[in-house]
């Protein structure tokens, strides 16, 4: 009898979860899933419970995973799980608007915009601010930009600290809004509510009681946007340097 992809108890494993971050981890930065970590992910799921959490909204993973996505892993977090899906179902979740209000958010976003207007950089693109359900993301030079424009724009901020005096500066001017600035990818910086990092997705697992949660990233260190989760109590953490490597320790554990 054929077993449903639905049906955890048929896994060999059905008490483990393996999380994995999305940029460094799945795919590299910003770019497509390989078909290698395609086909070693089919064969995870065979033995375990899968989900990914990224910072990214759901459209940039769906970009990056693929179009079925929802269908490929059991679990889907996006923006740190405040956008979530169980075997394809939406789950419950709060909103960055909800947490701040609208007058806050206004201020925040004002100034936000007049810091940049203010910063001379070399390239300047759109979207700036991008508006998302659980968080806000923060690009000095905008989203927009073209991929060889990010590279260049990496490296800028690597020698001038853009990103980081642009978070002091949020800091200091907002110091009583409870929020986590986290820079995790190449040209932009996350602001959510305190708390609403990865770890936020260990809330939408918790009743299905897996004896073993992994997770695997590659900004594990202390500051970066994996950090939290990789080393929750509850959390067996894999600190990875590449899609690569994450399929090494995936062998190691399970094949
Ligand atoms: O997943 C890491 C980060 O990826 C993107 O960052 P950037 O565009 O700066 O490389 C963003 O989607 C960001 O939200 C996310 O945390």
């Amino acid at each position: 009898m054929m077993t449903s992809v639905s049906d955890f108890s048929a896994r060999t494993h059905p008490d483990t979860i393996c999380l994995f971050d999305v940029d460094g981890t799945l795919t590299p930065a910003r770019l497509e899933i390989s078909k290698e970590m395609e086909q070693t992910l089919v064969e995870l799921r065979k033995e375990c419970i899968i989900g990914f959490v990224g910072g990214s909204d759901l459209s940039k993973q769906v970009e990056q995973l693929g179009p079925n996505v929802l269908k490929n892993f059991d679990y889907c977090f996006s923006e740190n799980g405040l956008t979530a899906y169980k075997l394809g179902e939406q789950l419950a979740s709060q909103s960055f608007i909800g947490y701040l209000g609208e007058e806050r958010y206004k201020k925040l976003v004002n100034f936000v915009l007049r810091y940049i207007a203010d910063l001379d950089i070399p390239v300047k693109r759109g979207t700036f601010v991008e508006f998302r359900n659980g968080m806000i993301n923060i690009s000095p030079i905008g989203r927009n930009c073209s991929h060889p424009e990010r590279n260049e724009f990496e490296k800028f901020d690597l020698e001038h600290k853009l990103r980081e005096k642009f978070v002091v500066a949020l800091q200091n001017e907002f110091p009583d809004y409870g929020l986590t600035y986290s820079i995790g990818g190449q040209i932009s910086f996350d602001v959510f509510p305190t708390g609403w990092d990865k770890t936020y997705c260990l809330r939408h697992i918790e009743h299905e009681n897996f004896k073993t949660i992994h997770f695997f990233g590659d900004k594990t260190f202390k500051g970066g946007n994996d950090y939290e989760i990789y080393s929750h109590p509850i959390v067996t953490g894999h600190a990875v340097t590449s899609p690569l490597d994450t399929q090494r320790i995936l062998k190691e554990l399970f094949f």
